[in-house]
C-alpha cells in the first residue's frame, strides 16, 4: 500500500508525538485496505474530508450561530458554517438546516426536544424490526423520557405496511411519527406517513441516517418534501465526517436551532462542519450521483447471488444499499456466519430479522452494505464473487485452514480497488 504525501507528512508529526497512536492508526488503514468492508453504514470518506477534519477549525469555539456567538474571532467559522449549510440546502432542497449536531443521536434527540416535551408520545419502527435506538427504544433515554409506541413489519411480506402504520397512529395519538431506519432494505413511501402524520395532526420526522447518500445523488425518494423534520448523519452513505444534521421546513427552525444549542449541545465541531462542507460539495458533483446509483445497483447484484445461493433475503431483496440475509435456511446464525466472514477478510454485522426467534446477540440474520465497496470501484462482478467467498467461509465456518486461504485471496483481491 502507498501512502500519500500528505498522509505522510501527517502521520510523521503523530509518529514523533504519540508512536502507540500512530501504529494503531497505520494498522487500521491497513485493515480497511485489505478486508472487504460491508457495514451498511460504513464508508470511506475521501482524503479531502479527513484533511478537514484534522484542521486548525478543531482549536475554535463556537457557541451560537453564524453572526451571533458568545465568543469573538469568528471571522472564518460564520463563514465557514454558512457555507456548510447553503451546500446542505442546494444539495437537499431543504428550506432550514443546522449544522452542529455531532452526530446522528444528538440529532435525533435535539429534534423531538424542539417539538415535543417530555412525557409526549413519539411512534417509530420497532427496533429488531430494523428501527434505531433512538427511535423510543427502551434503553435509550428516547424511550425513557418519551413515551414510545412501536410499529413493526408485516409478518408474511416484512414490508412496511402503512395501514397498520396508521391504525397505530389513530390509537396513540403520537406527537412525533417517525420513519427512518437502520435495516430495512427497501424504500419507505414519504408521503404515505406524511399522510398518516397529517390526519393524526403529528409532526413527522425522517431519519435519513443510512440513505443520506442515496437520497443526495437521487437514489431514493427524498423525504424532504413531505417530512417536517429530517435527521440525519453525514458518515454513512453520504461520506462525510462523523457528525450529524437536522433538516426542517421554515416554521421549525427556529425551535430547532434552539434545541440543538443551547438545548442539547455546547460548541459545535467546527472542524467536522468543515468536513461535512467539504462532503457536501462532493455530494454535488455529478460523479456522486454516479455513485449512490452504483451502489444500488451493486446491493441488488448481491441480492441476486445470495439468493442463486440459497439464501433467503428479508422482503426476498432490496432497492436500497442494504441486504438483510437470512441464515436460517443454512442452518446457522448471524453471530457464527459473521465470525467465519471477518477470518476470511470481510467484515458485516450480525443483525435481527422481523420476528427472530434467536437472540439480539446471536440473531438469524446478516445485514449487508455496498457504499464502502462502493466507494472503492468494486462493481456488480466483484459483488458476485464477495458473495462466493461468503458463501465458502460460511460453509466452512469451522475450517481455519480454508477461512484464511479466502482472506489472503481477499487481500489480493483488494490490491485492485484503491482506498480514496
Ligand atoms: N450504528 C448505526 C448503524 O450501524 O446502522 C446506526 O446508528
Amino acid at each position: 500500500m502507498t501512502q500519500r504525501e500528505d498522509v505522510k507528512e501527517l502521520l510523521g508529526e503523530l509518529f514523533a508525538t504519540d508512536p502507540e497512536v500512530h501504529e494503531l492508526v497505520l494498522q487500521e488503514e491497513q485493515r480497511e485496505h485489505d478486508t472487504i468492508r460491508l457495514i451498511a453504514s460504513e464508508n470511506y470518506a475521501s482524503r479531502a474530508v479527513m484533511a478537514a477534519t484534522g484542521s486548525i477549525f478543531t482549536n475554535k469555539y463556537c457557541e451560537g450561530y453564524a453572526g451571533k456567538r458568545y465568543y469573538l474571532g469568528q471571522e472564518f467559522t460564520d463563514k465557514l458554517e454558512r457555507l456548510t449549510i447553503a451546500r446542505a440546502k442546494e444539495l437537499y432542497g431543504a428550506e432550514h438546516v443546522n449544522v452542529q449536531p455531532y452526530s446522528g443521536s444528538p440529532a435525533n434527540f435535539a429534534a423531538y426536544l424542539a417539538v415535543a416535551k417530555p412525557g409526549d408520545r413519539i411512534l417509530g419502527l420497532d427496533l429488531p424490526h430494523g428501527g434505531h435506538l433512538t427511535h423510543g427504544w427502551k434503553v435509550s433515554f428516547t424511550g425513557q423520557i418519551f413515551e414510545a409506541a412501536h410499529y413493526k413489519l408485516d409478518a408474511q411480506t416484512e414490508l412496511l405496511d402503512y395501514d397498520k402504520i396508521r391504525e397505530l397512529a389513530l390509537k396513540h395519538r403520537p406527537r412525533i411519527l417517525i420513519a427512518g431506519h437502520s435495516a430495512y432494505p427497501r424504500h419507505m413511501d414519504f408521503e404515505a406517513f406524511a399522510s398518516i402524520a397529517r390526519e393524526v395532526e403529528a409532526i413527522f420526522l425522517t431519519d435519513m441516517a443510512h440513505i443520506s447518500g442515496l437520497v443526495a445523488g437521487g437514489a431514493h425518494p427524498s423525504p424532504i418534501p413531505h417530512s417536517d423534520i429530517v435527521t440525519t448523519t453525514t458518515h454513512k452513505s453520504l461520506r462525510g465526517p462523523r457528525s450529524g444534521m437536522i433538516l426542517c421546513k421554515q416554521d421549525h427552525a427556529k425551535a430547532i436551532d434552539r434545541a440543538v444549542f443551547p438545548g442539547m449541545q455546547g460548541g459545535p465541531h467546527m472542524h467536522a462542519i468543515a468536513a461535512l462542507a467539504v462532503a457536501l460539495k462532493e455530494a454535488l458533483t455529478p460523479d456522486f450521483k454516479d455513485y449512490a446509483h452504483q451502489i444500488v445497483r451493486n446491493a441488488k447484484a448481491m441480492g441476486e447471488a445470495f439468493l442463486e445461493r440459497g439464501y433467503r433475503l428479508v422482503t426476498g431483496g432490496t432497492d436500497n444499499h442494504l441486504l438483510l440475509v437470512d441464515m436460517t435456511p443454512k442452518g446457522t446464525g448471524g453471530k457464527a456466519a459473521s465470525i467465519a466472514m471477518e477470518k476470511a477478510g470481510i467484515i458485516c454485522n450480525p443483525n435481527t430479522i422481523p420476528y427472530d426467534t434467536r437472540t439480539p446477540f446471536d440473531p438469524s440474520g446478516i445485514r449487508i452494505g455496498t457504499p464502502a465497496i462502493t466507494t472503492r470501484g468494486m462493481d456488480e462482478q466483484a459483488c458476485a464473487q464477495i458473495v462466493a467467498w461468503i458463501d465458502e467461509a460460511i460453509t466452512h465456518a469451522e475450517d481455519d485452514t480454508r477461512l484464511e486461504g479466502i482472506a489472503a485471496t481477499v487481500r489480493e483481491f483488494c490490491q485492485r480497488y484503491p482506498v480514496p
